[in-house]
């Protein structure tokens, strides 16, 4: 035996030690085993309603809007509950994926901030929710600087910008485009999220590889990397996006995209809370940042929000199904 052995011994015994305490104390288990896998493609709610036709009558669907019932902006105050800049949306009936009319919200070119979003209440309170809309990108889509430009799904209420989430108050999560790597416009689609083990007072970005900006986390042992998406401006798109609290304790909760009914991104082990009353309570569909070097459309349709996968829009094209009652009678 050496004369630094016990020494080593020591060492390792009061590593252990630390590590079962903090593993005791932090009270958030990791996973033991892979989460539920995700569906993917035409197998969601949408399936069963061709061009979205009834699917707010789905026990499911918590809201859905194709935009198609509005003559004026104003009037969409009956099904939300606010917008930031009404000035810059409008109700396009010339560019629209479903039904007549499409939400154009403009961001206009900008020196600072600017703030389009519509406001959607989520009541009521949820632990898991998944929102689909198509989007579309203007063919020129360009120059906006750290954009916040999707689907932002946030709780209790949201407290932000720079404070880090308790575990007790609030969390967020966007689904956005903005240029953080110098690839091409609109950027990746990656997830912006606040939640309370991020390294900054301002949120992180998670791209689909498992690689972040503005801090390090860990989606634990059975994250799957994925390829970074850019999504091709000047086309429809069908975004979808899970947003799955944590069981308090454990590390559970998940964030997961999908691009035209195939799952780009699935962040996993994630901790948003210590307590169940932080839940989900408002979805706002976004088109900011906080510059822009022009001005900058981005349109939105067939909205859903429910409880569970949504799915892309189905046409209807539906082969038949063989009838599962047949009797063969031979008299
Ligand atoms: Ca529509």
């Amino acid at each position: 035996m050496t004369e630094d052995g016990p020494v080593k011994k020591l060492d390792v015994r009061v590593a252990s030690i630390v590590l079962l305490a903090g593993t005791f104390f932090s009270l958030v288990a990791h996973s033991q085993s892979p989460p539920p896998a995700l569906p993917e493609g035409n197998t969601g709610i949408a399936a069963s309603y061709p061009n979205d036709s009834g699917i707010a009558t789905h026990a499911n669907v918590v809201f859905a809007d194709g935009f198609d019932s509005y003559t004026s902006v104003s009037q969409m105050s009956g099904n939300y509950n606010g917008y930031f800049q009404a000035n810059n949306f409008a109700l396009d009936t010339s560019t629209f994926f479903g039904g007549s009319k499409s939400l154009r919200i403009r961001m206009p070119q900008t020196g600072t901030d600017v703030w389009n979003a519509l406001i959607k209440t989520i009541s009521p309170t949820r632990d898991k929710l998944f929102v689909r809309a198509y989007a579309r990108y203007a063919p020129n889509y360009s120059g906006v600087y750290e954009a916040h430009n999707g689907m932002r799904v946030t709780g209790n209420p949201y407290l932000g910008p720079g404070r880090r989430p308790t575990g007790r108050d609030f969390f967020l999560v966007n689904l956005e485009n903005s240029r953080y790597r110098g690839e091409g416009e609109p950027g990746y689609t990656h997830a912006y999220v606040y939640h309370p083990e991020q390294d900054d007072i301002y949120g992180e970005i998670w791209d689909s590889d498992g690689t972040t900006i503005n801090g390090a986390q860990s989606f634990g042992p059975f994250f799957v990397p994925r390829p970074k998406t850019i999504p091709a401006r000047g086309v429809w798109i069908c975004f979808e996006m899970l947003v799955q609290m944590n069981t308090p304790g454990s590390r559970d909760g998940r964030v997961a995209f999908w691009q035209n009914g195939s799952l780009i991104a699935d962040w996993q082990n994630v901790r948003f809370r210590d307590v169940t009353t932080v839940k989900i309570d408002e979805l706002q569909l976004e088109n900011g940042g906080k510059s822009s070097t022009q001005q900058n459309d981005k349109w939105y349709d067939n909205l859903v929000i429910a409880t569970s996968y949504i799915g892309p829009v189905s046409t209807g094209n539906v082969p038949p199904q063989p009838p599962s009652n047949l009797r063969i009678s031979t008299q």
